[in-house]
């Protein structure tokens, strides 16, 4: 339908979630896990296929950077995709059927609230602080995996800006408290980014390989080549420091460090034309070539599980 080529405000996304909830309660789950700087909502939608209790999951948070609009679209067209074509499409049915999958919307609430009426390229979220007369942390920084090294800064003006302390955030803690106590059954994370069409995987936070980067290479590399040949389009794909650059405190590499072994960040469309500001028009194409290579990954790590 035509909500799904205009983006959401952030109370469009929240009446969206929540009547997806009342409509499917026999496939998903409504978690608040926690509330913004602002107080705004966390709320986490759980899917699961029509079946008894699994013990494997699926982490996928979008929105940790407000003005990557991109970001919150596709986790809503995720949502919307795997309730439509749950026992049609063969993979998002394996999917459902072997797994729950957790879905955050929107990490940062407020940021994003801020993009639709204040300044459309904010990045970080809201957080006043003592002492400083500029505002927000960047969550990708403030998440406790080499908190604070090269590629974040500590001046609160910055757009990396990491925070007083790790997890200093609300919304981090929020995420991290989830985790943290469903990390036995969470085996696959991603978070969903914008833009230069990257798929990236750990570290971020050093030049060091993981144990098993050729195994998340090869990952990455043929949800690549699908995107590549249904949608000839061209994402780079590589651990993050070599590929993007080096950028500590993110969400990936803290999952990583948890024991989520198979840890993503996707960077989604453009490479560049309209950065951000990426039209409405394209949020279909963008959308189905990251669902391809989630869809892509997920299956194949079922398989290895
Ligand atoms: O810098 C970031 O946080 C991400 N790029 S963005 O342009 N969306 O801001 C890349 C994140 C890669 N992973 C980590 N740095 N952990
Ligand atoms: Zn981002």
């Amino acid at each position: 339908g035509t909500t799904y080529e205009r983006y959401q405000s952030l109370e469009d996304i929240y009446y969206l979630i929540n009547k997806t909830n009342q409509e499917h309660p026999d496939m998903t789950k409504l978690i608040l896990i926690g509330s913004s700087f602002e107080k705004n909502p966390l709320y986490l939608l759980k899917l699961s296929g029509r079946r008894g209790p699994v013990d494997k999951a699926m982490w996928m948070d979008c929105g940790i950077h407000a003005r990557e609009w991109i970001s919150p679209a596709f986790c809503i067209w995720f949502i919307k995709y795997a309730l439509t074509f749950y026992k049609e499409n063969p993979d998002i049915t394996t999917l459902l059927d072997k797994m729950d999958i957790y879905i955050l919307p929107v990490m940062n609430p407020d940021g994003y609230k801020y993009t639709w009426t204040t300044n459309r390229m904010w990045r970080k979220n809201r957080s006043v602080m003592e002492g400083s007369s500029c505002v927000g942390v960047d969550l990708n920084r403030n998440f406790d995996a080499n908190w604070c090294t090269t590629g974040a800064s500590s001046s609160p003006c910055s757009d990396i800006y990491c925070g007083r302390y790790p997890e200093s955030e609300p919304e981090v803690q929020a995420v991290t408290k989830f985790l943290r106590a469903h990390k036995a059954s969470i085996k696959l994370f991603f978070s969903m980014h914008s833009y230069s069409q990257m798929l990236l995987f750990p570290y971020s936070y050093t030049h060091e390989q993981i144990p098993n980067h050729s195994e998340l290479f090869e990952l990455v590399q043929e949800a690549a080549i699908k995107i590549r040949r249904h949608y000839k389009n061209n994402y780079r794909y590589g651990s993050g420091a070599k590929t993007i650059y080096l950028a500590p405190g993110g969400s990936d590499d803290w999952a990583y460090d948890q024991g989520i072994l198979y840890s993503f960040t996707f960077e989604l469309q453009d490479r560049g034309r309209y950065g951000f500001l990426l039209p409405p028009n394209l949020i279909t194409v963008a959308c189905n070539e990251a669902l391809a290579a989630v869809k892509t990954i997920a299956i194949r790590v079922l398989e290895k599980l």
